[in-house]
């Protein structure tokens, strides 16, 4: 059997798969599990991370103001499925004013954890804050210039770098994109940009674009990437989830990559919301004892969702062997 290379978290959300069901990811039945106006004068909530901390779990989740203004809120949950979310948007200490962020991921290297997200510098690019407590938050340099989105950190460093995937842009809505990564000594500096996955490989369900989603999972067989993939029809983008196995010391090279999404909207809350057809995996949390993964995703850019999955079938799938 594979293994979670990483903590146990005997307490994370987690569903059996329906007798019935033989999807390789399944929904949660509780889903969504933030509904819209979730709080006084936020709209939506969506696309957001979430980590265990404590015995219990953090999120920082994409809030979405009544002025449809994206930005960046802690929240705290028991179970992963009930959320108690601050009234005010993280406040980093060195920041001044700027709240502009959405996409979040968290990463936790070593004993900081690290939020990454699309800022504004001139256009978007990615962001980067650390805290070691979620109460106070200091920023770091941007890493990257204009423009890019889907910054995402690798949970540990590799050959003594820290190693983040990116996703070169546009200023507007991108309709290309390919999963690239960098490395950095002092997450400041980043260069040794390599290629890992383009665009339309597996299929034409992601034949626009792609970026990469959660914080890769460890695994004894490399990283585990769920990562998003974006076609176009006549009615706009459609956002699905793909799954990719990366070398562990060398994971700008693709082991196997799945040939069909594992997540596609097909719920009424993926299909209809601000922004229809979208899911938008940002976060798992994983238990290495079991193998169970649970995705946090973005729905119709307008709830936060739960789909579980487990190694051995995710594995199984990107191979080809299911
Ligand atoms: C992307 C990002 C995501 C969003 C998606 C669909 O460009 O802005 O936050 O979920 O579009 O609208």
């Amino acid at each position: 059997m594979p293994k979670i290379i990483g903590d146990n978290c005997p307490y994370m959300p987690w569903e059996e798969r329906p007798v019935e069901s033989d999807e390789v990811v399944w929904r949660s039945t509780r889903n969504p599990i933030i509904k819209r106006n979730p709080l006084p004068g936020v709209a939506r909530i969506f696309n957001s991370a979430v980590v265990p901390y404590e015995g219990a779990f953090i999120g920082v989740f994409r809030a979405e103001t009544d002025q449809t203004f994206p930005h960046l809120r802690i929240g705290r949950s028991k179970d992963g499925y009930l959320w108690n979310i601050e009234d005010k948007p993280i406040a980093f200490e060195n920041a001044g004013n700027d709240q502009y962020a959405y996409d979040p991921r968290v990463v936790k290297i070593e004993d900081t954890y690290y939020i990454i997200w699309c800022t504004d510098f001139h256009g978007p690019t990615i962001g980067l804050a650390e805290t070691k407590d979620f109460k106070r938050f200091k920023r770091l340099e941007n890493a990257f210039l204009p423009f890019n989105r889907n910054g995402v950190l690798f949970p540990r460093k590799i050959n003594g770098r820290y190693v983040m995937l990116s996703r070169p842009s546009d200023s507007g809505h991108t309709p290309f994109g390919d999963i690239f990564l960098s490395e950095s000594e002092d997450l400041e500096f980043w260069g040794r940009h390599r290629h890992v996955m383009a665009k339309g490989q597996s299929g034409w369900w992601e034949n626009l674009k792609i970026g990469g989603g959660p914080a890769p999972i460890e695994t004894d067989e490399g990283f585990l990437l769920f990562y998003h993939g974006v076609t176009q029809t006549c009615n706009g983008f459609v956002y699905s989830m793909g799954a990719a196995l990366l070398e562990s010391e060398h994971p700008e090279r693709v082991r196997y990559r799945a040939t069909s999404y594992c997540l596609t909207p097909e719920k009424a809350y993926e299909e209809i919301g601000f922004v229809p057809n979208v899911v938008f995996p940002c976060a798992t949390v994983q238990d290495a004892k079991t193998g169970r993964i649970a995705i946090y995703y973005g729905a119709a850019d307008t709830y936060t969702a739960l789909a579980f999955t487990t190694l051995d079938k995710i594995l199984a799938f990107i191979k080809g062997d299911l």
